[in-house]
């Protein structure tokens, strides 16, 4: 039964281009709070679990699927998990597979916390989703470094060569980022420099989770 009379979770976003920093970012914010604020005082959601399931496209398929666009993530379903979320009830996060581009048949279960950190490329590409951040970070990494960080991070983590880290990068990666993220740069109110190491982002921002969860 969902709780009455809760506070509204309060969303942020943790936006940029691939290999920014934000998933670091983000993970920092979360583990140095947690010991302090409690369990169930804060969570994260990565957009990139929201990519759609393509399950039913053969894999020769799914390598085609433009992975830098707005589209091809399940925007419909994060929205509707941070619905479930105001409304105190816990969701089914799906997990994602990038060797096989496609989700499993796994979930994560989320609960409702006071703080939800969500990070993605295209967050605020969408304004339903976008109004329902209540703070906007961008990180506004280089694109040089975004790529030195991409290479070194996909040859290990996502099995990839670097021909098609190379050819994703100029196909898709960097173009997308001109059409899509930089663009929402706009609708941020925080922009961080220097990625996710940036000390005293860090730590402004885990000054304001605390004020929030007094
Ligand atoms: P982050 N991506 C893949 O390479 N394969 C997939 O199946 C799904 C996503 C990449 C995607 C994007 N692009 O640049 C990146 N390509 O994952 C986003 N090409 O993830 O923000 O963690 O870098
Ligand atoms: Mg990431």
């Amino acid at each position: 039964m969902p709780e009455e009379n809760s506070p509204k979770p309060t969303f942020i976003a943790i936006v940029g281009a691939s290999a920014s920093g934000k998933s670091l970012f983000a993970q920092t914010i979360y583990d140095e709070l947690l010991p302090e604020l409690g369990a169930n005082s804060i969570a994260i959601i990565k957009e990139d679990a929201y990519y759609r399931d393509q399950t039913h496209m053969p894999f020769e398929e799914r390598v085609k699927t433009n992975y830098d666009h707005p589209k091809a993530f399940e925007h419909e379903l994060l929205s509707q998990h941070l619905e479930q979320l105001v409304s105190s009830q816990s969701i089914e996060c799906p997990v994602y597979c990038y060797k096989n581009h496609t989700r499993t048949e796994k979930s994560n279960t989320i609960e409702p916390t006071k703080i939800v950190l969500i990070e993605g490329i295209m967050l605020l590409t969408d304004k339903n989703l976008r109004d329902r951040f209540d703070i906007k970070v961008y990180m506004d990494t280089p694109l040089d470094i975004c790529l030195l960080r991409r290479i070194e991070r996909d040859t290990v983590e996502r099995d990839r060569t670097i021909e098609s880290i190379t050819e994703q990068y100029i196909s898709t990666v960097r173009p997308m980022y001109y059409q899509f993220i930089e663009p929402a740069k706009i609708h941020a109110d925080i922009v961080i420099t220097r990625g996710g190491k940036n000390r005293m982002a860090i730590e402004v921002i885990k000054a304001k989770i605390r004020q929030l969860s007094q």
